[in-house]
C-alpha cells in the first residue's frame, strides 16, 4: 500500500473531529489526497451497526456482542473505504480505529487484550495504523465538552472509572509504542491544540513521501 494511515484518538470531546478538519486542510493545501472517515462507521453499512452501538436501549448489550459489532463494522469499512483509499495513494485520516477498541472494549469493558488482538489480525490482517495521535485531556473537560451538545450516547452513559481506564489504556499504548503514537495535549485551548498539530506537519509529510 502507498498511501498513509493516521488514526485520531481520545476520550470523548477530546477535539478529534475538529482538528481531523484541521489536519485534512492542511494536507490538502499541499495538494494530497486525503480520505475523511470515522469508526464505528465509514459506509452506509458500518454506519447502521454505529447507530446499533451508540443508541442507548434498555436492552443490554453484552460485551463480546459489542466487541463483534466493532470489528464487523471494521471489516466493511476497510474493505469499502480505507484499503482502496490507501492503495490509490491517499492519506486516510480516521476518527477512531482499533486502538478505540482496546481502550473501550478493553479498558472500559474489561475484555482481554489478547480476545481483541486476535479479531484485529484476524479483520486486518498486517494493516495497522502509520501513525496514531492520541488527544489526550482530562476526563471531566471531555466529558463537560460532550455534555453540551445535549443528549449522551449508550457510551458517554457509562461512569468515570469506566473512562478513567480508556483514557489510562490510550497512554499506556502510547507509552509502549511511541514510534507510532503522538500525544497531544488536548485540553489547551483550540489555537494551542493546533499549534501542536501544525509542529507535526514536517514528520507526516515526511511519513507520506517516504
Ligand atoms: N467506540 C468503541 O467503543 N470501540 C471502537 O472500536 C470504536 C469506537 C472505534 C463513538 O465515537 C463511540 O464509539 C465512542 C467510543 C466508541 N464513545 N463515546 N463516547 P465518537 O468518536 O463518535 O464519539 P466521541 O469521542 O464521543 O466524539 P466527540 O465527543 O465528538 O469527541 P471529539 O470528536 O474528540 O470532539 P469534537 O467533536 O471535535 O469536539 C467536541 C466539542 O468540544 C465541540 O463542541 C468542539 O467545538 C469543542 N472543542 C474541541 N476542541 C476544543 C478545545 N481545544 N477547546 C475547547 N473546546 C473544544
Amino acid at each position: 500500500m502507498t498511501g498513509l494511515f493516521i488514526t485520531l484518538e481520545g476520550p470523548e470531546g477530546a477535539g478529534k473531529t475538529t482538528n481531523r478538519e484541521y489536519l485534512a486542510a492542511r494536507l490538502r493545501a499541499e495538494g494530497i489526497d486525503v480520505v475523511l472517515t470515522r469508526e464505528p462507521g465509514g459506509t452506509p453499512l458500518a454506519e447502521r451497526i454505529r447507530e446499533l452501538l451508540l443508541a442507548p436501549s434498555d436492552d443490554a448489550m453484552c460485551a463480546d456482542t459489542e466487541l463483534l459489532l466493532v470489528f464487523a463494522a471494521r471489516a466493511q469499512h476497510l474493505a469499502e473505504v480505507i484499503r482502496p483509499a490507501l492503495e490509490r495513494g491517499a492519506v486516510v485520516l480516521c476518527d477512531r480505529f482499533t486502538d478505540a477498541t482496546y481502550a473501550y472494549q478493553g479498558g472500559g469493558r474489561g475484555l482481554s487484550k489478547e480476545r481483541i488482538a486476535t479479531l484485529e489480525s484476524f479483520v486486518q490482517g498486517h494493516l495497522r495504523p502509520d501513525l496514531t495521535l492520541v488527544f489526550d485531556l482530562p476526563i471531566e473537560v471531555g466529558m463537560a465538552r460532550a455534555s453540551a451538545r445535549g443528549r449522551l450516547d449508550r457510551f458517554e452513559q457509562e461512569g468515570r472509572t469506566f473512562f478513567d481506564a480508556v483514557r489510562s489504556t490510550y497512554l499506556q499504548r502510547a507509552e509502549a509504542a511511541p514510534q507510532r503514537y503522538r500525544l497531544i495535549d488536548a485540553a489547551q485551548s483550540l489555537e494551542h491544540v493546533q499549534a501542536q498539530l501544525d509542529a507535526l506537519m514536517p514528520q507526516v509529510l515526511g511519513l507520506y513521501r517516504g
